[in-house]
C-alpha cells in the first residue's frame, strides 16, 4: 500500500507495520525505506578523514541526484501545463459517437500543455515563435490527445521535411547559437528554398508569433481530421480553441525586453491566475465539412499549409475547455506528460494528411527516447482514466503485477475456470473504411502546389497597423542573417505574396528588390477574412488585464484607492508600484507598495496609472527607471492614466497626449485597449 506521497508504508505485519505506518512520511529514509538519522555528513574514517565507500546513504543521494535529469523534448521542450476539464455545451451526436461529445453538460477531464517550439527547456518565454497547444482528453472510451498549436497552419506539407525544418530554426549546429530565436541564417535559408513555409511564416512574423498570454491565444488543431457517428457517417472537421478573454499579442520591443524582465512571463501569468481563481477557459470549435465542399476548395484539404477561412466554413461552438488546477509537480505532470496524435477515441479518425502521417509515428517513438520505456502510458499523467487491458507485458518500469496465464489471445482458459483477460469487442475503435488505390511512388498532389494565395490572403485581411508589424519582423529577422543571397531569395519570394510587402521589407533592410520567383502554380485572389486578425477581434474588456498604478511619497490614497476599485469591479487586475517597498507616507495615511518600481519594468503590465504629487513627479522625473518604465508604457502602445503631478515625467518620458494618454478617472475605460495609431508617431514604420 502506499500513502498519499507514494512512500510504501506495506512493510512486515503486525506492530512492525503499525510502526512504520505511524511514522508516516515526516520520516526521512533510504529509498528503502531505512530511517536517515544524519542528512549533513558523510561517513568518513575521522572527522577529517577519507569518506567511505560503505556509505549507502551517500551513495544512493548522489546516484538519484545524477540521474534527475531526462533528455528534453526535441521540440517544444518549454511548456506549462495545467489541469482542467472540457464541458460540451451542444452535442454533436448526429456527427460524432465520441462519448465527450454526447450529452449537453458532460463533464471530460483534461490535461493542457503549452509551449514555445523552437527553445530549450530553461529558455525564456516571450520568443517570436510558434506556440504549442496540446489537450489531452481523458474521455470515458480512452485518451484522446489534440496536439495542435496556436497558428492554424503548419510550415511544411510532407512530414519527411520535419527533422530539416527543426535542424533549421534550432540553435546553429557549431556554434549553438542563438537559443529560441529564428532570426538567423539558418532557418533562413531553409524557409527560402521551401516556399510551402510561407504561410505558416507570415502566421509567425505577426503579432500572433508573440502571444500576451497563455490565456489569450487561439488553438488550432491544424490538419483536417474526421468525424465518424455511430452509423458509420463521415464529415470532415477542422478544431479550434478560442479564449475567453479574446486573442491578444505583444508588440515586438515589449516582448524582447520581457525576455530581461520575467524569463517566466508566461509560465507566471497560467499559474497565477489558476492560483487566484481566475480560470483560463476557452471556446470549443469545430468546422465540418463534406466533400463536396471540399472539391469546390482552390487548395487540397489534405494540406496542413492551408486554413479554411470562416467566412467558408463557419465555427460552431460545442464546448469549452476551463483550466482550474495547477499540477502538484513539474516534472512528474507536466514533463512526463507524453501527447500524442495517434491517442484518438471512437468517433474520431485521421486523414490522410501526409504530415499527421508522420506525427503518428514520431510521438510514439519520441516517448521511448524521452521517459525511457514503453511503459510510459502507466506515469499517472499519461495513464487513461478508463480501465485499460490488453496482452501487452513486462518492459522497464512495468508497475502492473499481472495475475494469471492470460497474456495471449484467443485463448480458452475460461473453459478451465481461469480469467481469460481481455478480448476485442465490436463497438471500439474501427478505421473506417476508404478505398486507396495507386502506384507506390515519392510526390506530392499537384493540388498542394500553391504556396501564394493564402498568405496573401492573410496579408489582405491585416490592419494597417498589423501589416507594418509583419513588415517590420520580417525586416528585423532578416537584418540577422548575414548571407546576402539569403535575404535575396526571401525577397523574391515575398514578391509573389505581395508587392507592398516585399517593398517594405527591401526599404527597411535598405537593398534592392530582386526578381520575383516564378510559382509553380499562380497564386489565386481570395480576397479577405477578418477572422484571421487579432485587431479586428480584440475583446474590450479588463478581464485579464493587468494595470499597475505608481504612487510615491504624497499621493492622493483617495485617488489610488477609487481607482483600483473601479479597475478590479471590472475585473482588472491592480499592482502597487512605488519607488521603494516598505511603508510610504502618502495623503491620507500610509500604503506598501505591491513591488518596487526599478524591479517592475511596465513590459510588465497591460496599462499604468501615475498617482504623483507635483514634488514626486518632479523627483521621478530624474528617476531612470521611472522614465524608462513611462517611455515604455507609451512606447508599446498602451493606456496611460496621469494625475497632474505627474506632468514633469510625462514630459520627460516624451509623452504627447492622445486618445490612450488619459486623467485617472478614464483610465479603466482607456487600459481596455492599446493604441495601434499611436505607433506612427514613434517610429518609422516599415
Ligand atoms: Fe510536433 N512534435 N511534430 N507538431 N508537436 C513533438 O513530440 C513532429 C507538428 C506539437 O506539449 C514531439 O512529445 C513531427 C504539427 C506540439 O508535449 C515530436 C511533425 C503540430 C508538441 C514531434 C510535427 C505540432 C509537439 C517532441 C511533422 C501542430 C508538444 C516531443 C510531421 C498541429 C507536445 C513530443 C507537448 C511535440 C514531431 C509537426 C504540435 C518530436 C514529426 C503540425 C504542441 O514527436
Amino acid at each position: 500500500m502506499a500513502d498519499k506521497s507514494g512512500y510504501s508504508t506495506e512493510f512486515g505485519a503486525g506492530g512492525e507495520r503499525q510502526q512504520i505506518a505511524k511514522r508516516g512520511t515526516d520520516v526521512m529514509t533510504t529509498n528503502f525505506g531505512v530511517p536517515i538519522s544524519d542528512n549533513e555528513n558523510s561517513l568518513k574514517a575521522g572527522k577529517r578523514g577519507p569518506t567511505l565507500l560503505e556509505d549507502f546513504v551517500l551513495r544512493e543521494k548522489i546516484f538519484h541526484f545524477d540521474h534527475e535529469r531526462i533528455p528534453e523534448r526535441i521540440v517544444h521542450a518549454r511548456g506549462s501545463a495545467a489541469h482542467g476539464y472540457f464541458e460540451c455545451t451542444d452535442p454533436i451526436p448526429e456527427l460524432s459517437r465520441a462519448s465527450l461529445f454526447a450529452k449537453k453538460g458532460k463533464k471530460t477531464p483534461v490535461f493542457a500543455r503549452f509551449s514555445t517550439v523552437a527553445g530549450g527547456a530553461g529558455s525564456v518565454d516571450t520568443p517570436r515563435d510558434v506556440r504549442g497547444f496540446a489537450v489531452k482528453f481523458y474521455t470515458d472510451e480512452g485518451n484522446w490527445d489534440l496536439v495542435g498549436n496556436d497558428i492554424p497552419v503548419f510550415f511544411i506539407q510532407d512530414a519527411i521535411k520535419f527533422p530539416d525544418l527543426i535542424h533549421s530554426v534550432k540553435m546553429e549546429a557549431d556554434r549553438a547559437f542563438p537559443q529560441a530565436a529564428s532570426a538567423h541564417d539558418t532557418f533562413w535559408d531553409f524557409v527560402s528554398l521551401m516556399p510551402e513555409t510561407l504561410h505558416t511564416l507570415i502566421w509567425a512574423m505577426s503579432d500572433r508569433g508573440i502571444p500576451r498570454s497563455l490565456r489569450m491565444m487561439e488553438g488550432f488543431g491544424v490538419h483536417t481530421f474526421k468525424l465518424v457517428n455511430a452509423k458509420g457517417g463521415e464529415s470532415f472537421v477542422k478544431f479550434h480553441w478560442r479564449p475567453k478573454l479574446g486573442t491578444q499579442s505583444l508588440v515586438w520591443d515589449e516582448s524582447a525586453k520581457l525576455q530581461g524582465a520575467d524569463n517566466d512571463y508566461h509560465r507566471r501569468d497560467l499559474w497565477e491566475a489558476i492560483e487566484r481563481g481566475d480560470h483560463p477557459e476557452w471556446e470549443f470549435a469545430v468546422q465540418v465539412f463534406d466533400q463536396m465542399l471540399a472539391d469546390t476548395l482552390p487548395y487540397d484539404i489534405l494540406d496542413a499549409t492551408k486554413l479554411i477561412p470562416e467566412e467558408i466554413v463557419p465555427l460552431r461552438v460545442i464546448g469549452r475547455m476551463v483550466l482550474d488546477r495547477n499540477p502538484d509537480n513539474f516534472f512528474a505532470e507536466t514533463e512526463q506528460s507524453a501527447f500524442l496524435p495517434s491517442n484518438i477515441v471512437p468517433g474520431i479518425d485521421f486523414t490522410d494528411d501526409p504530415l499527421l502521417q508522420g506525427r503518428l509515428f514520431s510521438y510514439l517513438d519520441t516517448q521511448k527516447s524521452r521517459l525511457g520505456t514503453t511503459n510510459f502510458h502507466q506515469i499517472p499523467v499519461n495513464a487513461p482514466k478508463c480501465p485499460f487491458a490488453n496482452m501487452q507485458r513486462d518492459g522497464m518500469m512495468q508497475t502492473h503485477g499481472f495475475k494469471g496465464r492470460a497474456n495471449y489471445e484467443p485463448n480458452s482458459l475460461d473453459e478451465a475456470g481461469e480469467n481469460p483477460g481481455p478480448r476485442p469487442i465490436s463497438t471500439g475503435f474501427a478505421t473506417l473504411p476508404e478505398e486507396v488505390d495507386g502506384e507506390k511512388l515519392r510526390k506530392r498532389a499537384e493540388s498542394f502546389g500553391d504556396f501564394y494565395s493564402q498568405p496573401r490572403l492573410y496579408w489582405n485581411s491585416m490592419t494597417a497597423s498589423e501589416k507594418a508589424h509583419i513588415a517590420s519582423a520580417i525586416t528585423f529577422e532578416l537584418s540577422k542573417v548575414s548571407l546576402a543571397h539569403i535575404r535575396q531569395r526571401v525577397l523574391s519570394h515575398l514578391r509573389v505574396v505581395h508587392e507592398d510587402l516585399a517593398k517594405r521589407v527591401a526599404a527597411g533592410l535598405g537593398i534592392d528588390l530582386p526578381e520575383a520567383v516564378t510559382p509553380f502554380k499562380a497564386p489565386v485572389d481570395l480576397g479577405q477574412s477578418n477572422a484571421l486578425s487579432i485587431q479586428k477581434n480584440w475583446h474590450v474588456t479588463l478581464e485579464g488585464r493587468h494595470v499597475a498604478i505608481l504612487f510615491a511619497e504624497g499621493s492622493a490614497l483617495a485617488e489610488i484607492e477609487h481607482l483600483k476599485q473601479s479597475i478590479t469591479a471590472a475585473k482588472g487586475r491592480v499592482t502597487l508600484l512605488a519607488p521603494k517597498i516598505g511603508a510610504i507616507a502618502v495623503k491620507g495615511g500610509t500604503l506598501t507598495a505591491d513591488a518596487q518600481l526599478a524591479g517592475s519594468p511596465s513590459v510588465l503590465f497591460d496599462a499604468v496609472a501615475l498617482v504623483l504629487s507635483e514634488e514626486a513627479g518632479k523627483k521621478l522625473a530624474h528617476d531612470s527607471a521611472a522614465v524608462g518604465f513611462v517611455a515604455d508604457a507609451y512606447a508599446h502602445l498602451k493606456a496611460i492614466g496621469t494625475s497632474p503631478g505627474a506632468k514633469p515625467l510625462l514630459d520627460r518620458a516624451g509623452v504627447e497626449k492622445d486618445a490612450g494618454v488619459t486623467d485617472l478617472p478614464h483610465l479603466p475605460d482607456a487600459a481596455k485597449q492599446r493604441y495601434w495609431d499611436r505607433e506612427a508617431k514613434l517610429r518609422d514604420l516599415a
